[in-house]
C-alpha cells in the first residue's frame, strides 16, 4: 500500500468518527479506536486516562545520550517510589506503566542491565502515575516516557525529525538530564558537549512565554556514580572541575538547576559476549541517590 491511499483511508475513517481525541503529547485530533497517535506515535492511552482529570498532568524526562542510564535510572526510581510507605508514593496507572519498573528490576534481578531502548517511539516505554507527596493535599497526575538517546540526539541535530520528542520537550515542566560520570572522570568531553547541546536545544525552543525554559527545572545527574565515589560528595564541585563548559550555561541560562549524583549498581563485572567484548553486568544492587533529583523537581514545579 502506499502513502497517498493511507491518507485516502485514514480521511475516511475520521468522517466516520465525530468525536476525536486529542494526542496528549502533541494534540493532534485522533479517531477515539486509535492505539498510537497518527502523527508523533505517542500511545492514545494517555489521552483517554487524562480525560477523567480536569488538569493537564504534569510532563517529566529523561534525557541523555544513548547508555548513559536513563532506563536503569527510571525503572529503579519508579520501582523504590512505588514501594515507599511515606513521604513521595507513586501509584501506577494503566499496566503499560509498571513494565518498565519490571523490565529494570527483573533485570537487575537476574544480574543484567536492561536492553537498550529501541528508537521508535511506539516500542518506548511511558509511565502514567499519580503521585502523592506531605505537601501537597492532592495527588499530582504524572507522564514520563522513557525515550532512546539515539531518537533524541537525531532530533537536536535534526529538528522535527522525532515529532513526539519536539511536542514532548516543548511541552515538558522538567527534566532530568543524565551525564556519565564515569565518562567525565576518565577525560571525556563528549558528556560536556553532548549536554551543552542539549541545553541549547531547550534553550531555542519555542515555547509559551510564561514558560520559557529558562525558568523551568533541571536537574542534572552523575549517572553510574557508584563507579567514581567523588560524584557523590560535591556535584557542584564535581562539575565545575570536570565539566567546566556546561556549568557555565547552566548558570547562565537555568534559573532553576542542581547537580546531583545517582548510582544504582553497588558492583560491576565486564562479561563479554558475542559482539560486545565490553558487556558489563551488575553484581549487586546498591540504589544511591536516586530519589533526591526527582523529588527536588517536585517541589520546584511552578503552583
Ligand atoms: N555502574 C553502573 N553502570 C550503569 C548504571 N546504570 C546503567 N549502567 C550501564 O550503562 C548501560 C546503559 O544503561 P541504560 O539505562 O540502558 O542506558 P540508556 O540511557 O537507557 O540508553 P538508551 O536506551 O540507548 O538511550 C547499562 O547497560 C550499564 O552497563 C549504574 O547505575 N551503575
Ligand atoms: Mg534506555
Ligand atoms: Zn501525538
Amino acid at each position: 500500500m502506499n502513502r497517498g491511499v493511507a491518507l485516502e483511508l485514514d480521511s475516511l475513517r475520521l468522517a466516520h468518527y465525530g468525536n476525536q481525541i486529542s494526542c496528549l503529547i502533541c494534540a493532534e485530533g485522533n479517531t477515539p479506536d486509535a492505539e498510537y497517535c497518527r502523527n508523533c506515535f505517542a500511545p492514545m492511552i494517555l489521552a483517554h486516562q487524562a480525560q477523567s482529570h480536569a488538569s493537564k498532568p504534569v510532563m517529566f524526562a529523561a534525557l541523555g545520550p544513548s547508555g548513559v542510564g536513563k532506563t536503569v535510572y527510571l525503572g529503579m526510581l519508579l520501582d523504590m517510589l512505588s514501594r515507599q510507605p511515606k513521604h513521595l508514593q507513586l501509584a501506577a496507572r494503566g499496566g503499560f506503566s509498571v513494565t518498565l519498573q519490571h523490565n529494570t528490576i527483573g533485570a537487575l534481578s537476574r544480574c543484567e542491565f536492561p536492553t537498550k531502548t529501541p528508537n521508535e517511539p511506539d516500542r518506548w516505554n511511558w509511565v502514567h502515575c499519580q503521585l502523592r507527596s506531605a505537601k501537597q493535599k492532592q495527588p499530582v497526575e504524572m507522564v514520563i516516557p522513557d525515550m532512546a538517546g539515539e531518537a533524541l540526539f537525531e532530533e537536536v541535530d535534526h529538528p522535527h525529525s522525532y515529532r513526539v520528542i519536539h511536542s514532548l520537550l516543548s511541552r515538558c515542566d522538567g527534566v532530568m538530564i543524565l551525564i556519565d560520570g564515569t565518562k567525565l572522570q576518565a577525560g571525556s568531553l563528549d558528556e560536556d558537549y553532548f549536554t551543552m547541546k542539549l541545553l541549547s536545544h531547550l534553550t531555542e525552543l519555542t515555547t509559551d512565554p510564561k514558560r520559557p525554559w529558562s525558568s523551568r527545572p533541571v536537574a542534572l545527574i552523575f549517572s553510574k556514580a557508584d563507579q567514581c565515589e567523588s560524584c557523590f560528595e560535591d556535584p557542584q564541585a564535581y562539575a565545575q572541575r570536570h565539566a567546566p563548559g556546561l556549568s557555565r550555561i547552566c548558570t547562565q541560562k537555568f534559573r532553576r538547576h542542581r547537580f546531583f549524583a545517582a548510582g544504582v549498581a553497588g558492583a560491576i563485572a565486564n562479561r563479554p559476549v558475542r559482539g560486545n567484548p565490553s558487556h558489563m553486568v551488575p553484581l549487586r544492587v546498591e540504589p544511591r541517590g536516586i530519589i533526591e533529583p526527582f523529588e527536588w523537581l517536585v517541589d520546584n514545579l511552578r503552583g
